[in-house]
């Protein structure tokens, strides 16, 4: 395979184009973080009336759903593009409408957090209410990101007509299972947004019911961490092989983790409501076991990362249980940078398996360890994989190339997030075992000696996020020197080969069919009793707005 495939320069500018709004995000995001660190130190004061949670919800809904949603539409746009093809003019145009329609979304959510007028924080969810033009934004987002995944999918159609019979490219593939899954799990958004909180926000109805909306916001809550999630692991299945010279251990093994992911990532949303009252023990208990299903992917990834560790070493000479490690390309910012976001994902996944059970959620729900276990996860392994990403990826689209000084940089940059997450991370995780609330700022706690027994973990927050801060404007730095300043040339758009002695790939992968009748019947089975019981017997007063 030539590895010098070039994206075509129209569908390059699509991608590019979702990648400056990500990354205006992630810089104003980012500030909004720093400015919360400070004041979570108790020693800043915001100025102008800011409020706190404006501050927390501008940070959350620019990195966890703006920045995250324009990099993975346009890093799979230039996925599918590049493993499957130039994209048809239709498929591009419903592309850039998609883009459009995020924007506009967006920009009308944005005003209405910086007006004051959608303090909501990122969950967005009853009783607090923002002003109706927020949630309309939110549904625009939405609605853009099913045209641009409507580009994917029909790219994905026309491909696999002209090769009948014969498996999809995998990054394709991949792209269109994490596409298919945040389709199914915005359903639950969207409803509860139309059919709940625009109609409240708009005065058309006195009361919404608080469990309905929450569960619904859950139904795409946790499948939404795997939305996330999945473009990290596209680049450690199919791309980092090739940037370290090695070969994807199994395309199937790949395939069937991502469509385990399909399958058990939606019916979970209760995990996430352990400790709410108004859904029975029971159905809790089948959410739980099916939270731990959707750890086995992640568990297949493991496993077949370190294989290609370690057949790449082996081949390279080394010898013994860790030989490979020293054999890996350590120099190469492509490398390095998602390999600390793996290394990160190993306690971020172990605190998950805390998390999802159900007596030790009973001890860290709604403290500040959950925000460490996000920060971890997300703001770590997922965030340090995009970076990776896009020092390759950028380039390629710009056509310019990654300097061995930015190179230099960037592995900087990876080792300044490390230690400031770390830092950030390790004080939020050992605060919250302690039992310090999450979203709350310093001024916000009731007892005082309470408050000064948090203070030395509210420093090392402090201390750590300015750490980040910093890894931040290094990225942007970054960034822009990749958009417009490196000297030009043509970067590679890295993608792995499978292994010779791999098996072929079953076609039975790639039946629809089967998967979606499967995903539809576990959503059925985890999610229609306890749904219908809350609308049934919900508690007096949580029905001012019915369904139906
Ligand atoms: Fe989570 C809360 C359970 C994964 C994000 N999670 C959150 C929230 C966010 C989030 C944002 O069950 C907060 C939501 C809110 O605002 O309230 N989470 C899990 C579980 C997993 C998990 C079981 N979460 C993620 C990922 C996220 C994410 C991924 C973002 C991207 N989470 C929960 C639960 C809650 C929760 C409860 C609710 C808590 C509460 O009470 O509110 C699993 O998917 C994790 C599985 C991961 C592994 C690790 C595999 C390791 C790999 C790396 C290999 C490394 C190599 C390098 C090869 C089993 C693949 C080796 C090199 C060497 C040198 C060693």
């Amino acid at each position: 395979m030539n590895s010098f495939v070039q994206v075509d320069k129209r569908d390059a500018k699509l991608a590019m184009a979702h990648m400056y709004v990500a990354f205006i995000a992630l810089a104003l995001g980012g500030f909004a973080g720093l400015l919360q660190v400070l004041v979570r130190s108790g020693k800043y004061t915001l100025p102008f009336n800011i409020g706190y949670y404006q501050v927390l919800t501008v940070h959350g809904v620019l990195l966890g759903l703006v920045l995250t949603t324009f990099f993975i539409l346009g890093f799979q746009l230039a996925v599918v593009s590049r493993t499957s093809g130039t994209f048809t003019a239709k498929s591009r145009m419903m592309g850039w409408i998609g883009f459009i329609v995020m924007t506009i979304g967006t920009a009308m959510a944005a005003v209405m957090i910086l007006l004051n007028e959608a303090t909501v924080l990122y969950t967005f969810y009853a009783p607090l209410m923002a002003h109706w033009i927020f949630y309309l934004g939110l549904t625009l987002v939405v609605v853009g990101s099913w045209i641009g995944g409507a580009a994917i999918i029909s790219e994905y159609i026309r491909f696999r007509k002209a090769i009948k019979g014969k498996p999809s490219p995998l990054l394709t593939f991949m792209a269109v299972i994490n596409t298919v899954l945040w389709i199914v799990a915005t359903l639950g958004v969207a409803a509860t947004v139309l059919f709940q909180l625009l109609p409240w926000s708009l005065g058309l109805v006195e009361r919404v019911d608080v469990l309905v909306s929450r569960t619904l916001f859950w139904y795409f809550g946790h499948p939404l961490v795997y939305f996330w999630l999945l473009p990290a692991y596209m680049a450690w299945y199919a791309i980092i092989p090739k940037i370290i010279g090695a070969k994807i251990f199994s395309d199937s093994l790949a395939r069937m983790s991502f469509v385990l992911f399909l399958l058990f990532s939606i019916p979970v949303g209760f995990h996430h409501q352990l400790v709410e009252p108004g859904i029975d023990a029971g159905w809790k208990f089948l959410q739980v076991v099916l939270t731990f299903m959707v750890v086995i992917p992640s568990l297949m990834t493991a496993f077949a990362l370190f294989a290609t560790f370690e057949q790449f070493g082996r081949s390279k000479g080394a010898t013994g249980l860790f030989g490979w490690f020293r054999k890996l390309p350590w120099g190469d910012a492509r490398f390095t940078v998602p390999f600390i976001g793996m290394v990160a994902f190993i306690p971020a996944g172990a605190g998950g398996l805390i998390n999802a059970s159900n007596q030790m959620n009973q001890v860290v729900h709604n403290t500040i360890w959950v925000t460490g276990h996000f920060h971890l996860t997300l703001a770590t392994s997922v965030v340090l994989t995009f970076f990776g990403i896009a020092y390759w990826l950028i380039p390629h689209l710009t056509g310019r190339i990654l300097t061995p000084q930015i190179n230099k940089l960037a592995i900087i940059q990876g080792i300044i997030w490390a230690i400031g997450m770390s830092i950030m991370s390790g004080a939020m995780h050992a605060a919250g075992l302690l039992g310090a609330p999450r979203r709350s700022s310093f001024s916000t706690y009731g007892d005082a000696q309470q408050a000064l027994d948090w203070i030395p973990y509210q420093i090392a927050q402090a201390v750590g996020g300015s750490i980040l801060f910093l890894g931040i404007v290094l990225i942007l730095y970054i960034f822009i020197q990749l958009c417009f300043f490196a000297p030009k040339g043509q970067e590679e758009f890295p993608v792995g080969e499978v292994a010779d002695h791999a098996e072929e790939t079953p076609m039975v992968l790639e039946n629809w069919k089967i998967w979606l009748t499967i995903l539809t019947a576990l959503i059925l089975i985890a999610y229609t009793v306890p749904f219908l019981d809350m609308i049934q017997n919900g508690p007096p007063g949580s029905k001012g707005y019915k369904l139906w």
